[in-house]
C-alpha cells in the first residue's frame, strides 16, 4: 500500500463560485485525510513557481493571470496512492472530457476555468508541496476512522 500526499488547490474560479467547501467534502469523503488546509492569495511569482513546467506556452500568461486573480484554497491530501487518486477524482484537464460524476466535468465547462488543480507523480507533489506549505503548516495526526478507510 503506498500511502502518499499530493498537493490541491481549489482554483480561484471555484472560490468564487462558493464550492470550496463542496469540493472538499468530496475528497473527504473519498478516505483522504487533510494534513494542510489554507486560504491564500498566489502571488505572480508563486504561480510562476508552480507552473514552471508550462512556461512558453500559450496559455502560460492567462493560466498566471487566473490563479492570482483571487484566492485560492491549497491542501495538502495523503491517502493510498493519494496522487492518482485525487487526479481522478479532478478528471480530465478539459471538462469536455472529463467524466460525469468528476469535479470538472459536475461544476466545469472550460478548462481554463476548471476549478481545481492536483499534483501529477510524486516528484511534482513534493515540489509543489514546498511551493504552498511551510513544513510547520503540515499536520501529523491520528484519524480514528484510518481502520474503517485502510485494510
Ligand atoms: P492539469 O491541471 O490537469 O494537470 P496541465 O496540463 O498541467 O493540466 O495544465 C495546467 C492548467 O492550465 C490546467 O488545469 C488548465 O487550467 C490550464 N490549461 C492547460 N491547457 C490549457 C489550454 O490549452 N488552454 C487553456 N488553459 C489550459
Ligand atoms: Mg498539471
Amino acid at each position: 500500500m503506498e500511502r502518499e500526499r499530493t498537493l490541491f488547490l481549489v482554483k480561484p474560479d471555484a472560490v468564487q463560485r462558493g464550492l470550496a467547501g463542496e469540493i472538499i467534502k468530496r475528497l473527504e469523503s473519498r478516505g483522504l485525510k487533510l494534513v494542510g488546509l489554507k486560504l491564500m492569495q498566489v502571488t505572480r511569482p508563486i504561480a510562476e513557481k508552480h507552473y514552471a513546467e508550462h512556461k512558453g506556452k500559450p496559455f502560460f500568461e492567462g493560466l498566471v493571470q487566473f490563479i492570482t486573480s483571487a484566492p485560492v484554497v491549497a491542501a495538502v491530501l495523503e491517502g493510498t496512492n493519494a496522487i492518482e487518486i485525487v487526479r481522478a477524482t479532478n478528471g480530465l484537464t478539459n471538462p469536455l472530457k472529463a467524466a460525469p460524476g468528476t469535479i470538472r466535468a459536475d461544476f466545469g465547462l472550460e478548462m481554463g476555468r476548471n476549478l481545481v488543480h492536483a499534483s501529477d507523480s510524486p516528484t511534482s507533489a513534493a515540489r509543489e508541496i514546498k511551493i504552498f506549505f511551510k513544513p510547520s503548516e503540515l499536520v501529523d495526526w491520528t484519524r480514528d476512522s484510518d481502520r474503517w478507510i485502510y485494510e
